[in-house]
């Protein structure tokens, strides 16, 4: 496998990303040009957001510093695992962070995270039902939803012959050199678990030590292992099909409408991250007044028309031009939600340790 250079798509979200970075590296100005404007009564003069890549409106945090007089910084991660290592770290100054559901209840059992003040989330109730309690969070009190989604396979229309209807594509070289993977134990395994007909939550040793196998297999015949890169590098053309989230695969087909996304007829996963106040958070009153911001209409409708996620908030799709549909019941059949795999866990990580390393 060969690591590759990243495409157009990444120099434009890294440009973005600096542009973010510089507008949020200076002080709040007002419309008068040189004044800062004060921060809103009660609330702290800076937020620090730690959140996934690509997976915020274009104008979420300017909007909000504009508003509030809070200055934020933003920083980004690839992976849950990049999250949780750093929080585990130590003292991280962040006040957010947008963990997937089945760590959340990992992280509460660590301390990690505050309750919520409901009281002052005042635009809650714009949420879904369905997302105001979750098995992840079933009292509503630890995370607002941000985005929901699934992981298939984004691939080029115009570079394979044909559908890769199968997890089973990654093990019978149908895009042979030219195919990625998430940089991402729990998908990889859990997509080779799936293809054995496994729940992609499994903790039978025999069970993971097939996936292990398929892994092994699947990566021998990859470009790489790889997340944030794939949406340009399949723009490109260099990648023709990619293990993908549903809503990188939309941001991808923006730059190519050559791209289409599968979901396996194994099934796959479905997830909802949540944006949680850590419990170390230096700037709670302003953490608390971001997290009813994005509750808004039109602040979720910005998000998810952007990330090309679903957004659990109805109020923000009724507004949307192209909203993102609730998978079908006979969808949501074939997916399944990614839990904790607690004393597991190290099994997992082992395995993933031995995939990576593998010849
Ligand atoms: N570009 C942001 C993608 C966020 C995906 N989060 C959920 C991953 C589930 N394994």
């Amino acid at each position: 496998m060969t690591a590759s250079e990243p495409g157009r798509r990444e120099f434009l979200a890294a440009a973005t990303r600096a542009a973010v970075a510089a507008s949020v590296a200076g002080p709040v100005l007002s419309a008068c040009a040189g004044e800062r404007r004060p921060p809103a009564a009660g609330l702290e003069p800076e937020l620090n957001i730690y959140n996934w890549f690509d997976y915020i409106g274009p104008d979420t945090i300017a909007g909000f510093e504009q508003e509030f007089g809070v200055r934020v910084t933003y920083d980004t991660y690839e992976s849950n695992e990049e999250m949780l290592g750093k929080l585990m770290a130590g003292a991280t100054g962040y006040d957010l962070v947008v963990p997937t559901g089945y760590q959340l209840p990992l992280l509460r059992e660590r301390g990690l995270v505050a309750r919520l003040d409901r009281s002052k989330l005042t635009n809650w109730d714009n949420l879904m039902p369905l997302f105001q309690r979750t098995p992840a969070d079933p009292g509503g009190e630890y995370g607002v939803p941000w985005q929901w989604g699934i992981t298939g396979i984004a691939w080029r229309t115009d570079l394979l012959s044909a559908a890769p209807e199968s997890w089973g594509a990654f093990l019978d070289g149908s895009a042979s050199g030219r195919a990625t993977m998430l940089d991402d134990g729990r998908e990889v395994l859990g997509a080779m678990l799936r293809y054995r007909g496994h729940s992609l939550n499994s903790t039978d040793p025999a069970e993971l030590a097939g996936a292990r196998q398929d892994a092994i297999k699947a990566k021998a015949d990859l470009l790489a292992f790889m997340t944030l890169a794939l949406k340009g590098q399949l723009a490109s053309g260099d990648v023709a099909m990619a293990q993908c989230w549903n809503g990188d695969a939309r941001q991808a087909q923006r730059e190519n409408p050559n791209i289409a996304f599968t979901l396996p007829r194994e099934g796959s996963l479905i997830f909802n991250d949540y944006m949680v106040l850590l419990r170390d958070a230096p700037h709670p009153a302003a953490a608390t007044a971001f997290l009813n911001y994005i509750l808004r209409p039109d602040v979720g409708a910005a998000i998810s028309e952007e990330t090309g996620y679903g957004t659990p908030n109805r109020a923000a799709q009724e507004r949307m031009r192209d909203p993102i549909p609730y998978p079908t019941p006979d969808e949501l059949a074939r997916l399944e939600y990614q839990r904790d795999l607690g004393a597991a866990t190290a099994l997992w990580d082992r395995i993933w340790t031995e995939v990576k390393a593998a010849a």
